[in-house]
């Protein structure tokens, strides 16, 4: 009689059934009986930082558009990745996050390592919390996990497992099963929202991150052009879902509730798909629509729904609703396209030495970003003008933080590359990040640096967290501390972490530096000494 296979065994045949072949991670002693015999068709990305381990799965599975796996060391790893967590639950992005656990036996005595608080600890950023009860039960709860990760709205979900539980004996194969990804909208609601859509006068089209995120990019392109009318996306984009060059394109919607309010003056109805209504930072109080404006919502999120302020709105696939609305809406022969937003043309700029503006910048990489390039941007207080010098052109290649928590671009742009790479998708990543930004998660450049992965880091070192300048001015809070960064060597980090590193000392060296890195084997740190600028925030 063979002998009984092992929930280790079981597990991992399970996950590669289901594709889960890449685990990103950091190790512990809790880990390594999960880790043990690491199978040759698997691959392990190794993050020096839980932070930076989740992130890059979380750009990993963005661009790969399936679950990721993560494996983070108990709690103390599973802590450092909470900031992280809590942007990938924002951005719907699908995560099987498991950390190691203090084995079984000894649970009682809470010896050390122990994380007496397993499911709790990833709450409330994770849509499930789970540590089997019984070493069986593992393969079981992976299937599981993998379930709710994938079911609209899409999310990380969390697994302790002891580190006992690997080498007892498995209940038999593990059971695989295939979940809905997308869920119809019904059908009649979809037909009166059609309706109200045809009967507006001046709509006004708001598509947010979620369309991007379902595949809708085409759709939403072709439902913009049926209805002719002007389209923005939502601020502070983590995700672009509309080409930013479009005829039609107008831009983000403005940050504020009163800001909002003003830029829907004229309109009779706001069409807002995949998009909250509305995302808001900065408190600046007033009515959410103007008198006249009804909303219509459609979104694959009940939160997001829920949350409204005012319209009305409709749950299901933003990419199915897309498509069939073009079918179902009627369009006036004579209404005319809004008049276009203009866009600089990208042209070298004088030579000009560094400190440079933030605006010469972003012109520069605008000639010379090859066109098929993904952007990461996390670089606080110059996104205008990276808007307009660097515009989203294309699917899945705009990224940003969902949560607003910085420590993000760098390693999401380290997974978007590995990502890339296993889909077979060749182009760089171009990631301008702050100076202060950097820091965060820094170590993900590492990673970069040992995959050789096609990345140029372009920093802006204004030696200060200016966005914060710009909140204290808007906020009255004059004399914060903190808000200075002297005495950073980002070119030594650079290099310390072993990648090619530079600090370029004007236009004409950034644009040679860019060139040589577009050329280079693996990636580049492009340092660049910035005035800091005091964008407008209210
Ligand atoms: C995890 C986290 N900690 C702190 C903050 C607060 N914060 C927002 S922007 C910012 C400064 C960013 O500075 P930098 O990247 O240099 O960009 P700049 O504003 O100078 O363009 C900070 C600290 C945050 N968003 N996330
Ligand atoms: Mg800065």
């Amino acid at each position: 009689m063979s002998e009984k296979k092992t929930v280790h065994h079981v597990t991992y045949d399970l996950l590669r059934t289901l594709g889960l072949t890449t685990v990103f991670g950091n190790p512990g002693s809790t880990e390594q009986s999960f880790l043990r015999d690491f199978p040759d068709d698997f691959t392990y990305v190794l993050g020096l930082q839980e932070a930076s381990v989740l992130a890059m799965a979380d750009g990993f599975a963005q661009v790969r558009g399936k679950p990721a796996l993560v494996n983070l060391h108990t709690a103390a790893g599973t802590g450092n990745a909470m900031g992280s967590l809590v942007a990938s639950y924002k951005a719907n992005t699908p995560l099987i996050v498991t950390a190691g656990q203090q084995t079984r036996e000894m649970s009682l005595l809470d010896p050390y390592l122990n994380n007496r608080e397993a499911t709790t600890l990833p709450q409330p950023w994770v849509k499930w919390a789970y540590e089997p009860v019984r070493a069986e039960d593992v393969p079981a709860a992976f299937m599981q996990a993998y379930a709710v990760a994938m079911q609209p709205p899409r999310g990380p979900v969390f697994l302790s497992i002891p580190l006992d539980d690997w080498d007892k004996p498995a209940l038999g194969p593990a059971v695989i099963r295939d979940v809905s990804g997308r869920i119809y909208p019904d059908t009649e609601r979809l037909a009166a929202f059609a309706d109200r859509i045809s009967r507006a006068k001046r709509p006004l089209l708001l598509l947010g991150p979620e369309v991007d995120r379902d595949g809708g990019w085409d759709a939403g392109i072709a439902f913009a052009e049926k209805l002719k009318a002007p389209v923005f996306g939502s601020c502070l984009p983590d995700r672009v879902s509309f080409p930013e060059t479009h005829p039609l394109a107008q831009g983000p919607l403005p940050m504020t509730i009163a800001g909002v309010h003003d830029a829907l003056k004229g309109y009779d109805l706001v069409i807002a798909i995949g998009a909250q209504v509305f995302r808001y930072y900065p408190f600046v109080g007033g009515d959410y629509v103007p008198n006249g404006t009804e909303v219509l919502q459609i979104t694959t999120d009940p939160h997001v729904s829920a949350i409204a302020p005012v319209g009305d709105s409709l749950i299901g696939s933003v990419k199915i609703a897309l498509e069939q609305l073009v079918d179902l809406i009627d369009v006036p022969a004579d209404r005319s396209a809004p008049a276009q937003r203009q866009l600089p043309k990208a042209t070298t700029p004088e030579p000009t030495a560094a400190p440079l503006t933030a605006d010469l910048v972003y012109r520069v990489i605008s000639t010379v970003k090859p066109e098929n390039a993904a952007l990461v941007n996390e670089s606080t207080s110059t996104m205008a003008h990276q808007l307009e010098w660097c515009p989203t052109a294309h699917s899945d290649s705009f990224f940003s933080t969902p949560s607003g928590g910085i420590g993000w671009g760098v390693p999401a742009a380290v997974g978007i590359a590995l990502g890339d790479r296993e889909r077979g998708v060749k182009r760089h990543v171009v990631a301008t990040i702050g100076d202060g930004s950097f820091e965060y998660s820094v170590q993900a450049i590492w990673t970069a640096a040992q995959h050789k992965l096609p990345i140029i880091f372009v920093v802006f070192r204004n030696g200060e967290y200016a966005i914060l300048k710009s909140f204290a001015l808007l906020e009255k809070t004059p004399n914060v501390p903190g808000l200075d960064l002297p005495g950073l060597d980002i070119e030594a980090l650079g290099t310390g972490f072993g990648l090619r590193s530079v600090t370029v000392d004007g236009t004409e060296s950034l644009a040679k530096e860019f060139n040589a890195a577009l050329e280079a084997d693996g990636p580049t740190v492009i340092v660049v000494h910035t005035e800091p600028e005091l964008p407008f925030l209210g």
